[in-house]
């Protein structure tokens, strides 16, 4: 059975490299366009929402002027100047080493964090409320609209897939830039996400085993009147006083708190949110915790985290910027030039990571994989031991269900199709006591099951379909697998995108195929399986992410181990395009 994967890895770790020209299919390199976002009707391009709130602060700075000339506003900026003890004790220990410490880090990770962050939404590059993702309802885009004489169900090799949706970024924006290059993009989102959690996870234990959180939890409502008062102050350009050694102005606080207590964990709550796992696991593939509201408010997330650091910055330099360098470098209330040099330093460090990090994926993604899996492999691990059990309604089934992949163009399978598969034969074999092939009507001839449920797809969208089929445990119990059987492969009768690479399969832990949601589905929303969504048979393992659900199956094989089918990383796109193979996230 493995012959239909007659390729083997042609290079190790190091000698691997992306070959833009085939990579993911050849596809060509469609640049992402400036994100627009719907009101009412009519897209407006960020650009216009930027000058506006350009022009806006300019109005501001205008107004704040003018307010300054009055007496009772010069009465209020006294009564609250920003800063005052009472709303925070002021802080004792200045800038510890540990602070300064942790706050490169963060530079660091945010860094990695944002670039790949982007590169995921330029692999789908909508946003929507709805669970359903149906083309023409999303809120947001960085893309033409789908062409809408490609969106035909019935005409599936015109379809517009979820692949053909994909953009790329310049270079030096996304990790790798490439067009649906997700894949490695996860790896650098995911890994620094895990050393980011850990950073901010010791920060809040050393904030508040120290006098440090008084520079972040404002302990009055005199924070506000003091945070408008220094609004009123930044903004009529003479600014407040700064006493950042100490403590933070009122605006400050409060843009600290939200970032640190609030937008923080936010990222990490919708980040999990996307999860197919906790979705199978809890139910949120539909209502106001779904996929989409989650992306919505993991990006909302992004601009704020864009917003502060840009403002953060220019704060840094505008306001005594000698003086701010060695608070944040040597931890000292003093003008020391030194502070300079090695604001300098790290400056130029970040630089070089910058610089290269695209070039480095590029040139090793076997060993950006590996190191991912390393670093993250254990937390997916862990959520791979959800047991998936969420099934929705009839009306929560979304009306547009997104395709991906190419249909099977081989004569083979045209053939079974045209006799509407009564030659059809699925043979299961490999580690099993009794090797069998079920025609089609056997298949149907099976216990029925069905069940709807949420598809989520790596690129971001995801959909709620009803699907009717066998389980795979009663598969299981017809073969009887073999002790030593502890991966089942799914083939298929469809290649994948590289050219010249081979058969499109995945590989499942047994003990998720005994799971009661793993189904063998040869019905969708009670119709028999359409062709674009993976007749005559496809899998259906809640669990995990779409690109694991095997379409077109022509075959499965129980396995002790996938190192020797096809590349042996997993899946064809685990072997190809550098995804993982434990995908419950
Ligand atoms: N044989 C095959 N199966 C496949 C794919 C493919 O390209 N070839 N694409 C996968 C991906 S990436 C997704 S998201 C789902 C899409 O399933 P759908 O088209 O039914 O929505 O199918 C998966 N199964
Ligand atoms: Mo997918």
């Amino acid at each position: 059975m493995r012959a239909l994967l007659d390729h083997d890895d042609p290079k190790g770790v190091f000698q691997q490299r992306v070959d833009v020209n085939e990579f993911a299919g050849g596809i060509p390199q469609v640049p992402a366009q400036v994100p627009s976002v719907r009101i009412g009707n009519r897209w407006v391009s960020i650009l216009w929402l930027v000058a506006l709130a350009l022009l806006g602060l300019v109005i501001v700075i205008v107004i704040a002027q003018e307010l300054r000339t009055f007496g009772w506003v010069q009465n209020f900026i006294e009564r609250y100047p920003g800063t005052t003890a009472t709303y925070a004790a002021p802080v004792e220990t200045g800038f510890p080493a540990w602070l300064r410490w942790q706050h490169f880090f963060n530079i660091v990770f945010m860094m990695f964090i944002i670039r790949s962050g982007q590169q995921i939404l330029a692999d789908h590059p909508r946003l929507y409320l709805n669970s359903g993702c149906r083309p023409g309802s999303e809120w947001f885009r960085m893309s033409h609209p789908v062409p809408a004489d490609r969106t035909d169900k019935n005409d599936p090799p015109s379809l517009w897939t979820s692949k053909d949706d994909a953009v790329s970024l310049p270079k030096q924006l996304g990790i790798p830039g490439l067009r649906h290059s997700i894949g490695l993009a996860r790896w650098w989102h995911f890994s620094f996400d895990l050393l980011w959690l850990v950073n901010g996870a010791v920060f809040y234990v050393l904030l508040f085993s120290t006098d440090q959180w008084h520079r972040l939890v404002p302990q009055s409502w005199t924070v506000f009147p003091n945070a408008l008062s220094t609004v009123v102050q930044y903004a009529s350009l003479n600014f407040p006083a700064n006493e950042g050694f100490a403590e933070y102005n009122g605006l400050q606080i409060l843009a600290y708190f939200i970032t640190v207590f609030i937008a923080a964990p936010l990222a990490f709550a919708t980040g999990l949110l996307q999860a197919p796992a906790v979705a199978a696991r809890f139910g949120t593939g539909r209502g106001p915790l779904n996929r989409q509201v989650a992306r919505t408010v993991h990006f909302i997330v992004l601009i704020w985290m864009l917003v502060f650091i840009a403002a953060h910055v220019a704060m840094v330099f505008l306001t005594g910027a000698v003086g701010n360098l060695n608070h944040m470098t040597l931890g000292t209330d003093t003008q020391s030039p030194w502070a300079l040099v090695i604001f300098g330093a790290a400056a130029l460090f970040l630089t070089v990571l910058w610089l290269i990090a695209t070039p480095v994926t590029l040139r090793y993604p076997r060993a950006v994989q590996h190191t991912g899996r390393f670093i993250v492999g254990w937390a997916k691990a862990g959520l791979e031991r959800v047991h998936p059990k969420a099934s929705y309604r009839a009306k929560d089934i979304t009306p547009y269900h997104w395709a991906n992949g190419r249909i099977p163009d081989t004569e083979h399978w045209r053939r079974l199709r045209a006799t509407g598969w009564a030659d059809y034969s699925l043979r299961i074999a490999g580690l099993v006591e009794n090797s069998v092939d079920l025609s089609y009507s056997q298949i149907l001839a099976l216990p029925k099951h069905e069940q709807i449920t949420q598809h989520y797809c790596i690129q971001g969208w995801s959909g709620v379909a009803e699907w009717a089929g066998v389980r795979m445990r009663d598969i299981i119990d017809i073969v009887r697998p073999l002790p030593t059987a502890r991966w089942v492969v799914f083939y298929s009768f469809g290649n994948g995108p590289e050219p010249d690479t081979g058969r499109y399969y995945d590989c499942h832990r047994i003990e998720h195929m005994r799971e009661p949601m793993a189904l063998l589905a040869y019905e969708m929303n009670g119709d028999p399986l359409p062709d674009a969504h993976g007749a005559p048979l496809r899998l259906r393992n809640e669990l995990e992410l779409g690109f694991k659900q095997v379409k077109w199956i022509e075959a499965i094989e129980f396995v002790a181990s996938f190192k020797d089918v096809g590349w042996g990383h997993g899946g064809y796109n685990e072997d190809h395009e550098y995804f993982g193979y434990r995908m419950p996230i």
